[in-house]
């Protein structure tokens, strides 16, 4: 008898438990470096292989699912720069509540993207309330192979030194920021 109460309670450790507990959501962007408020482990180089892969190593980062971006204050803001076919209606939280949650100090602030593109910014030029880490654009996720997990976006003129006449350093495909 004893040995069936084992048995069953082997079964409930392989078979139940693990569908009853979900794994952590996946991370879409990561806050690296100046990061008060880390919530993962420091940088493995088996385990975080994509990091690896641009030589990006840290101690401290605070991890974002989709979901903890989306339960941070929304803002939608529509943009149209003159390379786009046409204005379009973002949605995401702002990036000063994402780094303020990270705990994210010191003086640069750089995005960097997928494909390896990546902007920098003064922290001051990215505290402002314009400045907003889009998940959703026209009422659709951003999704990998578009221009998610992220993306940067800010009005024309929003920031300091910015050329005007295109998006550029609206970073898309953004995964991870540096704070330095
Ligand atoms: N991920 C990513 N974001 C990016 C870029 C890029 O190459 N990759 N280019 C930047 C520049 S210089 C411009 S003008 C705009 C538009 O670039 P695109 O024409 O490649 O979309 O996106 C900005 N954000
Ligand atoms: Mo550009």
């Amino acid at each position: 008898m004893a040995c069936f109460g084992r048995l069953l309670f082997a079964i409930f450790l392989s078979v139940v438990l693990p569908l009853a507990v979900e794994a952590k959501e996946a991370a879409v962007l990561t806050v690296t470096g100046q990061v008060a408020h880390p919530n993962r482990p420091p940088f493995d180089p088996f385990t975080d292989g994509f990091f690896a892969h641009y030589d990006i190593k840290f101690d401290k980062a605070h991890a974002f699912s989709r979901q903890d971006l989306l339960r941070l204050p929304q803002v939608r803001v529509i943009l149209h720069y003159p390379n786009w076919p046409k204005a379009m209606a973002f949605r995401g939280p702002r990036l000063r509540d994402v780094l303020a949650a990270a705990g994210a100090g010191g003086k640069t602030v750089s995005v960097q993207a997928l494909d390896g593109y990546a902007a920098e910014f003064p922290m001051e030029a990215v505290s402002g309330d314009k400045v907003v880490l889009a998940l959703d654009v026209d009422g659709h996720a951003l999704g990998i192979g578009g221009r998610g997990p992220t993306w940067l976006v800010f009005p024309p003129g929003a920031m300091p030194g910015q050329d005007t006449s295109n998006d550029s350093g609206l970073v898309w495909a953004a995964f991870h920021i540096k704070v330095e």
